[in-house]
């Protein structure tokens, strides 16, 4: 026998990186392979991380996204250089813009080629191109420097306000090798990733005060406070102050909808008579009208107070008299805390018009939703799904569309906090399937998907990944024959049917049933509910084709005044 000295062990860039991530608490890893990273993916799963793999990368950054939302970590998405970073950059923007944190990591090509631009596999200088789409871009060039890479990723998409993160891994990083032990001790694990940040005193007091002389205050809770994760003590704030409340969609829940303090069926009312309103995790961004305009009543009439843990958030559409800088969870424990044990309910003459005002608005609601028509319409079978999610209040529901969407919301109510996942900030088409996917991987609770028919084809291929992972998913397919309406007609006469029309009948049920699902086509309430009853109760991936009179909704749904030939004539 030879007396060889026995060569240190070694490690490599596939194992450093995937030991940074399980080090920071990462389990699971949404993405779809290719070269450089098919490796990587097999490694994960065989070092005991989750890997979903997708059919489109767009739909792993959202389901990314949408774990980053759901758990306060940030959800990673794993691509191939070039064309499946550049799928999945929407969703990097997308969680950007959303606040939600994510991290895209994506394998690239050479850099000495790349920058000398001589036509690489997959060329792209991708870490120029994600820069300006996500709060920070970072590459790593070598192994040693994956910890550093990983960790500074984790606190940028984390702190402060969250959002995306790009991290460029070029492909010869992957299989260098260092010792490992050193490697071991290169690696991070994030100390508190997301500081808690205290707000200043002066601010609170401030907010306190303009909120004691309100005569008419409205709390607006925003998908920031439902990402906060502050659930007890935002609902404190609520129930003493005896303040009504709105919640932005994905807010609903925080309370339950059916909560006496709720003013969303009073919404048009609070938000144009309301002298103080306080916005807890919500932008005045064009869901809000901007803060102004007939929306918003008379004209500076109003003061505003804003919790937010982004100072430069403050004033961006009009005139903040009380901002609150800090994370939820401690401001609004901060203004509870300043209320001490007697503060005056909101005054009995203003919630009781509101009281009112739901009132008439419901029993009118409650008229419509009873209607049986034939084909069904959106309220006949929203009120059938209204009833499901009520008895399945732990149940996740995402929804896309443009009507689909506005009645959804409208029409549903929720019962537990961050449970509804929908178009978000953009009112982007596409979310569905990847979403449904996070939610049903994230909470392992039934998710029900209610999607129009555009909507449901942006991701309508994920549902061979639905099935592939056996997921507990109700997909259900608004089916109405295009986008918005089916009834557009072509105005030059011609046999291409108009840009807005899909083929009539479509049977999308047909499409789950390709991948071993469930599917049922659902003409009646009736017909949806049963079908809906028994997917949540096999948990079999189910996608029912609903079909909806195809004259029923407006063009673009709510926003149809955004549109610019209407807009024009205003
Ligand atoms: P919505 O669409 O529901 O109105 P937005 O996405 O417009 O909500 O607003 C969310 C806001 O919440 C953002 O301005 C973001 O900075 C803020 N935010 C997110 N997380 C936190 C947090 N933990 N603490 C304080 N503010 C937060
Ligand atoms: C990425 C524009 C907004 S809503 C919508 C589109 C195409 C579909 C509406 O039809 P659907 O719903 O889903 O059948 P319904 O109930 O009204 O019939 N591309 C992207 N995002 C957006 N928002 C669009 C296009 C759009």
């Amino acid at each position: 026998m030879t007396n060889e000295t026995q060569s240190p062990a070694l490690t490599d860039g596939f194992h450093l990186l995937i030991d940074a991530l399980k080090l920071n608490g990462i389990d699971t890893i949404f993405g779809l392979p290719g070269i450089p990273i098919t490796d990587l993916t097999r490694m994960a799963q065989g070092e005991g991380l989750r890997v979903i793999s997708f059919r489109h990368e767009q739909h792993a950054g959202n389901a990314a996204a949408a774990a980053g939302f759901l758990t306060q970590k940030p959800g990673i998405c794993l691509t191939v250089s070039a064309p499946g970073f550049l799928n999945g950059l929407t969703s990097l923007a997308n969680a950007t813009t959303n606040c939600f944190p994510m991290i895209l990591i994506s394998g690239s090509s050479e850099r000495e080629i790349v920058d000398l631009q001589q036509g690489d596999y997959e060329e792209m200088d991708q870490l120029a191109i994600a820069k300006p789409l996500c709060k920070a871009a970072f590459r790593v060039l070598h192994a040693q420097d994956i910890g550093v890479g990983i960790a500074r990723a984790i606190r940028a998409a984390l702190s402060g306000r969250p959002g995306g993160v790009y991290l460029d891994l070029p492909a010869k990083l992957f299989g260098q090798t260092m010792d490992a032990e050193a490697g071991k001790k290169s690696l991070i694990k994030v100390v508190d990733a997301a500081p808690r940040q205290i707000p200043a005193p002066d601010s609170v007091q401030r907010a306190l005060n303009l909120l004691k002389g309100a005569k008419r205050p409205l709390i607006l809770l925003g998908k920031g406070a439902a990402y906060a994760q502050a659930d007890a003590d935002i609902r404190a704030l609520v129930e003493k102050t005896g303040i009504p409340y709105l919640p932005m969609s994905m807010a609903k829940g925080l309370l339950p909808d059916t909560h006496e303090q709720s003013a969303s069926a009073a919404r048009s009312y609070v938000l144009a008579e309301a002298d103080v309103v306080m916005l807890v995790g919500a932008r005045l961004n064009w869901l809000l009208s901007h803060g102004k305009g007939k929306t918003w009543g008379a004209p500076n009439a109003k003061q505003f107070i804003q919790i937010d843990i982004a100072p430069t958030e403050i004033d961006s559409n009009v005139a903040i008299a009380a901002p609150v800088i800090g994370d939820i969870g401690s401001c609004v424990s901060a203004l509870l805390a300043g209320m001490g044990s007697n503060w005056a309910k909101a005054p009995a003459d203003w919630t009781g018009a509101i009281a009112d005002r739901k009132d008439k608005n419901q029993a009118k609601m409650a008229i419509t939703l009873a209607l049986n028509p034939s084909p069904m319409n959106y309220h006949s079978a929203l009120s059938a799904i209204r009833d499901i999610v009520k008895a399945h209040p732990d149940a996740m529901l995402v929804n896309e569309g443009a009507n689909t969407l506005d009645f959804t919301r409208s029409i549903v109510d929720m019962y537990q906090p961050r449970k509804r996942l929908d178009v978000g900030t953009w009112g982007i088409m596409g979310i569905g399937m990847g979403f449904s996917v996070a939610a049903a991987v994230i909470t392992g609770k039934p998710v029900i998907a209610i999607e129009g028919d555009s909507a449901f084809g942006f991701s309508g291929m994920e549902v061979e990944t639905i099935c592939r992972y056996n997921l507990p998913i109700c997909v259900v397919v608004f089916n109405n024959n295009g986008v918005y309406k089916g009834t557009d007609v072509n105005a030059s006469g011609g046999t291409d049917v108009a840009p807005t029309v899909f083929v009539k009948g479509a049977r999308y049920d047909k499409i789950m049933e390709a991948f071993g699902g469930v599917g049922v086509h659902a003409t009646t309430p009736a017909e949806l509910t049963q079908a809906m009853n028994e997917a949540i109760a096999s948990g079999k991936p189910t996608l029912i084709n609903a079909v909806i009179d195809e004259t029923a909704g407006t063009e673009s749904g709510r926003i149809t005044s955004l549109n610019p030939k209407t807009a024009a004539k205003k």
